[in-house]
């Protein structure tokens, strides 16, 4: 029998594909690219405790590997069979994002690797919609939008047939497996040509622009791929020297000495050439704007004690200032976001003594005995380390903002809030892993190493 790849493996050159296709479509996506690597490798430079502490938890390598994309599926259907090729590649539907609240009729899931090995080999995810027509409140359009849905077909039926196989034989070999990553690739390429005539584009595009993106394409293009920063308002500064105008706002935390869960920010969609049908077996030339690039910094992944302050600071900010699109406001929210967040203290050891953010712990190489069990006694007493687990995951109200600057500032429709995890897990055909379980388990699982080789040293 041939040696099989690993899923991390699959995983890890479908990610370095999708980069390659990418930047070929988004030419300005490899300039973020690259801004990003020069910001990094100053920020490495600068500060040799965080290089040392990312080289001693192993992290270091992923970093300029590290990205995120994001789709937008049209049915049930797709997402559970999206599901099945991500699984494939080793990539789990973690947490449940409502974004109905935020005026954007889809929910979503972040397919991502799960367990501490399979993240440090290449943590690539994928934030996956699901288009909400329930929202829609045309009932003709819904039906005729589900009806172009329900013709197309995204996957190859190479991606189909390997992922049956990958299924019957846990997973496959070499071949198999470049196979299969050249054959789901074509499910995220862009199309220049749209699935609808025009008209039905602006009927689509009037009653929501992100219906418009969904329905009228063959496939979920992919919409953005996020690079990871190690220092995001540097990138932001950076970004209109090098001919990148980015939204007004960071989404998520303040700057901060230690940073905590996510930071974002993303440039606008490009407005790109378009054809539609017209009716007559021709095509009629227009635009869509639906890609755009993003950058994130990430930070120490928070319990829900942790999470609940984060929450509540956020929207103690927004209740001051709300950033308002035009950035004419940015300054302002800036400066009520970094006093409001000084409530959240800003030193990893307070962070972990009060149980704000989940740790690995390792041994340190102090030689000698100690007579303590205690893992507060043993990092006082300099046996044991911690360092920060890293978020993995994503934040609505990021999202949304995300969502809104490149679906067009322009008006918001006001939705019920509506989250519907069940249907969402229906269509899946799965339940969606819970982000605080996993968390939680490679800190206790990290704690018990720890104690179990100091006893033994001990013994
Ligand atoms: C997804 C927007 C959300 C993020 O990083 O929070 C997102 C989309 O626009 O499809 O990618
Ligand atoms: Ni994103």
């Amino acid at each position: 029998m041939p040696e099989k790849v690993s899923a991390s493996d699959i995983r890890a050159s479908f990610s370095s594909a999708m980069s390659a296709m990418y930047r070929e479509e988004v030419p300005a996506y490899g300039t973020l690219m690259e801004l990003v690597a020069r910001v990094n490798q100053q920020a490495l430079a600068s500060d040799p405790e965080l290089k040392s502490r990312l080289e001693a938890t192993d992290n270091l390598q992923r970093i300029s590997e590290e990205r995120h994309g994001a789709i937008r599926l049209g049915t049930a259907a797709e997402l559970a069979m999206m599901g099945r090729i991500f699984a494939v590649m080793g990539m789990y539907p973690v947490g449940y994002y409502d974004l109905s609240t935020a005026a954007v009729p889809v929910h979503s899931t972040a397919f991502r690797p799960v367990g501490e090995e399979a993240l440090k080999r290449n943590p690539f995810r994928v934030f996956t919609s699901l288009l909400r027509l329930d929202l829609i409140a045309d009932e003709d359009l819904r039906r005729e939008a589900q009806a172009v849905l329900a013709e197309r077909q995204i996957f190859t039926h190479g991606a189909v047939s390997l992922t049956e196989k990958a299924e019957r034989e846990s997973g496959f070999g070499k071949e198999d497996a470049a196979r299969f990553v050249s054959e789901v690739l074509e499910t995220f390429r862009w199309h220049e040509k749209a699935n609808v005539e025009l008209s039905m584009y602006h009927r689509l595009h009037d009653a929501h622009r992100l219906l418009a993106d969904v329905v009228s394409f063959k496939g979920p293009h992919i919409n953005h791929l996020t690079p990871r920063t190690l220092d995001i308002d540097k990138v932001q500064a950076l970004m209109p020297e090098y001919g990148i105008a980015p939204k007004a706002v960071i989404e998520g935390p303040p700057t901060r000495k230690c940073p905590i869960l996510l930071r974002q920010t993303s440039f606008k969609a490009l407005e790109e050439p378009v054809s539609f049908q017209d009716g007559k077996g021709g095509w009629q030339a227009a635009t869509h704007t639906a890609r755009f690039g993003e950058i994130e910094q990430r930070g120490v992944a928070l319990t829900p004690n942790g999470r609940a302050l984060y929450d509540k600071l956020l929207n103690d900010t927004r209740k001051i200032v709300r950033p308002a699109a035009d950035g004419s406001n940015a300054a302002a929210y800036a400066a009520a976001l970094a006093d409001t967040f000084k409530a959240f203290p800003d030193d990893w050891a307070s962070i972990r003594s009060k149980g704000l953010g989940y740790f690995t712990y390792a041994v340190t190489e102090k030689v000698g005995r100690t007579a303590s069990v205690d893992l507060d006694t043993l990092i006082a007493e300099g046996f044991i380390r911690f360092d920060p687990i890293v978020y993995e995951d994503f934040l609505p109200v990021s999202a949304a903002g995300i969502f809104q600057s490149n679906l067009g500032d322009g008006a918001q429709q006001e939705f019920e809030a509506s989250p519907n995890q069940v249907r969402f897990a229906a269509g899946l055909g799965a339940q969606v892993l819970n982000e605080f379980d996993h968390y939680e388990g490679i800190e206790k699982a990290s704690i018990e190493a720890c104690l179990n080789a100091i006893q033994k040293r001990s013994a």
